[in-house]
């Protein structure tokens, strides 16, 4: 065991006294007294997958009434690459119905969420999972987190290839400790067996560690918002090795001037056989070196830019015994997912569908729960997920076309890729309100009706086919990716965002912050204005964010 050191921070605390992040949840899962847990122990399961959260729909008519929060759990699963089979599809479901709100969530990195899960509930919830062979384990808390890896099926001949690749890396980087299969699974924990966590130890890292996999030009998973941002390669048809990012992170506090967003720095390139070494000693380095007395500045992006980014490639390279060479060319050309059909270099099929907000949910006329359900039944298809909260059924046989094509347009699922706008199929909100305790705004419950407003002036501005990207967040801590979306709406107060324009449509380059605290008219009327003036005099072909970059920022 370390020992404390001098200034020791409640969560530095919490984890070196963890006992293998046991903490105390056995006790508190079985205090029936409370819906919540200790506190403690409400730090040590975000590492299991799982935050402690309450309806902040109810929390002031609760308080009124003198009733303690109505406390729930939100479970995130640990699904590298995104991906998961029929099977887990319909268990999930299942579990959804039975101990949580119903819906399933996408999210921003290419896993899932249940909310309104119950204390009584999440061991049930964790063992269901369990059934198919789906964990929660690392899925948040100060260690490595699901790694993502290009979804797009255009590039599926390096699919496979990327998808092991992050299933490795995921591998590499989880804890050691049994306690999840002791705390969920009952598990019998082994009497005086030491537990030896050589990248972990009994410190973890100072914040939580996010890994993404690019396959060029694709960058559908914004890979320079991320710790480590790895791009493949392809030389001959081949992938040969990776260009390693660091210190891509997009977490900031309103009215912290230490804190800001910042896209990851080119370290170098390193050959395949080479770069799980590397991933594995940045997050040492990571450990080692990172900020752990004030976890506003712990993110690797503080620490890369204390150490400089020379200083960072060669401490990397003393503990790797590997040499990056120069990065090689490539060129990234959209973020987008490509919906609809797409076949790729094995004769397989994949059909990408837009889900506003991640959300599955059945509508009037648009059952994609339904359909979902209905075409996992079949086991004729598997699931994808996006960064860009959307859903790819994946890797379908030719002669299965036809079955799936009939289902989804029983539930009115087919078609509505083109029955909508591009700048929505480009857009992604956060979850924000009732669940997130941290909103200071709403997100997903709000982004889809500013943007029908935002359509129609882009319909005023003959606009309608650009592909302008737009994400929101309830707060400044960047879930929807906002600070390198075209259009960037980030929450201060209800109701109110601060506009930031400027990046580009590959996401290479941060925007910046151009109108603060607007409501909604007045944010209606800053895009109108930029949309008008962008429609007369932007050079051929030149994206939105290129422009309002050229004419507002530059
Ligand atoms: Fe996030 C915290 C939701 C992607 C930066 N994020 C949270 C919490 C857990 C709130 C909390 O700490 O109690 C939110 C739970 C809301 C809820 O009710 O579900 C939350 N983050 C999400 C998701 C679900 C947003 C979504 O609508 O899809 C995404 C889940 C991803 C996943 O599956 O793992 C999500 N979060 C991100 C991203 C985007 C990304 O990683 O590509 C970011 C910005 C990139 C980055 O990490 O810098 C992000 N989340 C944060 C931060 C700020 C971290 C920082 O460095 O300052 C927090 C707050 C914190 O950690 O203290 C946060
Ligand atoms: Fe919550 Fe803020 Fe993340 Fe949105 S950006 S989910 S409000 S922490």
């Amino acid at each position: 065991m370390s020992n404390a050191p001098a200034k020791e921070t409640i969560a530095e605390k919490a984890k070196r006294e963890s006992d293998g992040l046991r903490g105390t949840l056995k006790d508190s899962l079985l205090d029936e007294h409370t819906g919540s847990l200790r506190d403690t122990d409400q730090l040590l399961i975000k590492f299991h997958g799982i935050y402690q959260q309450d309806d902040r729909d109810r929390r002031a008519e609760r308080e009124e009434r003198k009733l303690d929060k109505e406390y729930s759990f939100m479970i995130r699963l640990r699904i590298p690459g995104g991906t998961i089979g029929p099977v887990h599809w319909e268990q999930a479901q299942k579990v959804a119905h039975k101990y949580a709100t119903g819906t399933i969530k996408i999210t921003t990195r290419q896993t899932i969420q249940l909310h309104g899960i119950i204390k009584s509930n999440l061991k049930p919830t964790i063992k269901a999972f369990n059934e198919v062979f789906l964990d929660s384990i690392a899925a948040c808390g100060d260690v490595n987190r699901n790694v993502v890896s290009t979804a797009n099926p255009a590039a599926s001949k390096h699919h496979t290839e990327i998808y092991q690749l992050a299933g490795d890396i995921s591998k590499d980087l989880l804890p050691k400790t049994r306690s999840y299969y002791e705390v969920w699974l009952d598990e019998e924990k082994i009497a005086d067996k030491k537990e030896e966590d050589p990248l972990y130890r009994d410190v973890y890292l100072p914040r939580k560690f996010k890994i993404a996999i690019a396959i060029p030009p694709y960058n559908d998973v914004d890979v320079y918002a991320n710790d480590v941002g790895l791009v493949a390669i392809e030389e001959n048809g081949i992938i040969t090795g990776y260009n390693v990012n660091v210190g891509g992170g997009l977490g900031t506090t309103h009215g912290n001037e230490k804190t800001y967003p910042r896209l990851a720095s080119p370290l170098g390139y390193v050959s395949k056989s080479d770069v799980r070494k590397v991933v594995y000693e940045i997050a040492t380095t990571q450990r080692d070196n990172g900020n752990r007395e004030d976890r506003k500045l712990s993110r690797l992006k503080y620490t890369v830019d204390k150490m400089t980014v020379d200083g960072f490639r060669k401490e990397v390279e003393k503990r790797s015994g590997v040499k990056f060479a120069p990065e090689k060319p490539f060129t990234f050309k959209t973020r987008s997912d490509s919906f609809g059909w797409a076949i790729d270099s094995k004769g397989l099929y994949h059909y990408t569908i837009f889900v506003e907000t991640g959300l599955v949910v059945d509508k009037p006329g648009f059952q994609l729960k339904t359909a979902l359900n209905e075409i996992a039944k079949t086991r004729r298809a598997m699931f994808r997920f996006t960064c860009n909260q959307n859903l790819i059924l994946s890797d379908i046989k030719g002669k299965d076309l036809g079955l799936i094509e009939e289902i989804l347009k029983k539930y009115g699922v087919y078609g509505i890729n083109d029955s909508v706008s591009r700048i929505r199929k480009n857009s992604i909100a956060c979850v924000a309100f009732n669940t997130c305790p941290l909103a200071l705004a709403e997100g997903q419950r709000y982004l889809p009706l500013l943007i029908d407003k935002v359509e129609a002036l882009l319909d005023k501005n003959n606009l309608r086919d650009e592909p302008i990207t737009i994400r929101m967040t309830g707060c400044p801590n960047g879930c929807g990716r906002p600070y390198n979306s075209e259009i960037g709406l980030v929450g201060t107060a209800y109701g109110k965002y601060n506009l930031h324009i400027g990046s580009d449509f590959e996401g290479t380059r941060l925007n910046q912050k151009f109108k603060e605290n607007l409501e909604e008219d007045e944010i209606l009327s800053e895009l109108d204005s930029l949309f008008s003036e962008f429609n007369k005099s932007r050079k051929e072909s030149e994206s939105f964010g290129d422009y309002c970059h050229r004419t507002r920022l530059s």
